[in-house]
């Protein structure tokens, strides 16, 4: 029996349903005998491609950084960072088809490029129950939600598995999630077995628990959300609840503590359109200050140590937010304008 190790990017919803999907593939085209194993992996500087890692008779990569070594057979990714080097861009060029490595950075998802490419050169044939599989796929790993209800209320079972995945920090819960989806394809029906209920339950209690810790800590002025939770540890932080509290709010700035650093996180509200709020590009705001990101969100590492520093930080950026607020949105009828700060000259 020939052993298939299936790699894949961990702690993402994403990664977790390319690796259930390639299975899937893999026993109706391929090898219906094959047997699998399923390894998460984590962005990590030290990271590398080593061949001891990589020691099946078939190992497979998705939705993960590139593998510029011979021992990798099939690679699916769609991030746009996935080279570390134009060398290993180059590389990746250079291949020829038959070697199965495909990348397409403007999919909104790695399962769903992955389902198009392999239905289109394999001969692969999908179940209708999966389009909806898919579907999540696309709109969770583009955060393309129509509403911020969606992912802060956590009614659909497919976005409730992306917290519990994102958070969990057990591999066994990703692989059994891996292994359900791929024998049943539906999110609904693994969300009604026990397993699966019991920890979803309590994925949305805590959920529930954190939108409270914001309510209580969020101040919005000028269209702008500010939430500073740093006098303890944060897991995560579900950057929907500000908009979920503040429907009206351009742009939200957190400032939250983590095990390894401080970090400032300002993006700009998805669900309000674009021509209502000003442009304003956040990733050259962030880099300034030492960060970066992109044109509608961004992010700043601040090492735990200089927390004053951290803090004169969100205080500067803060004030440009709302200053280009006021300037750009004068003429809007505001019915919560608080006092402007004073400045001496
Ligand atoms: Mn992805």
């Amino acid at each position: 029996m020939k052993k298939i190790n299936v790699f894949f990017h961990g702690n993402c919803f994403d990664g977790a349903v390319s690796a259930a999907l390639f299975k899937v593939f893999y026993l109706q085209c391929l090898d219906a005998e094959g047997d699998f194993k399923f390894i998460p992996l984590a962005h990590m500087q030290e990271f590398s491609y080593e061949k001891e890692m990589f020691d099946a008779d078939v190992n497979a990569v998705m939705d993960f950084r590139y593998p510029p070594v011979p021992w990798v057979d099939w690679w699916f990714d769609h991030h746009q960072t996935t080279f570390m080097t134009p060398r290993d861009r180059k590389h990746f060029e250079s291949r020829s088809r038959k070697e199965h490595f495909f990348w397409n950075p403007k999919a909104p998802s790695n399962t769903g490029f992955q389902a198009d490419t392999l239905m289109r050169f394999y001969n692969f044939k999908l179940d209708p129950q999966w389009n909806t599989v898919i579907e999540w796929a696309d709109t969770i790993d583009s955060a393309g939600f129509e509403s911020p209800e969606i992912p802060v209320e956590l009614f659909d079972n497919a976005v409730a598995f992306a917290v519990l995945l994102e958070a969990s920090n057990d591999p066994e819960l990703q692989v059994k999630f891996i292994e359900d989806l791929a024998n049943l394809g539906d999110f609904d029906a693994m969300a009604a077995t026990t397993w699966w209920s019991n920890r979803l339950n309590t994925v949305r209690q805590k959920n529930w628990d954190t939108v409270e810790d914001i309510r209580r800590v969020m101040e919005t002025e000028e269209g702008v959300s500010y939430v500073k939770i740093t006098d303890r540890v944060n897991n995560g932080y579900n950057k929907f609840i500000s908009y979920y509290l503040e429907p009206e709010t351009d742009y939200s700035v957190a400032f939250l503590k983590y095990p390894d650093k401080l970090k400032i996180s300002v993006g700009a509200n998805p669900f309000i359109p674009e021509d209502r709020r000003g442009n304003f590009d956040i990733g050259t705001l962030c880099e300034k200050y030492g960060g970066g990101g992109h044109y509608n969100v961004g992010g700043i590492a601040v090492s735990l140590a200089e927390e004053s520093k951290a803090n004169e930080i969100v205080q500067e950026i803060l004030f440009i937010l709302r200053n280009f607020e006021r300037d750009i949105h004068s003429m809007r009828t505001r019915d919560r304008i608080e006092e402007l700060p004073e400045f001496i000259d």
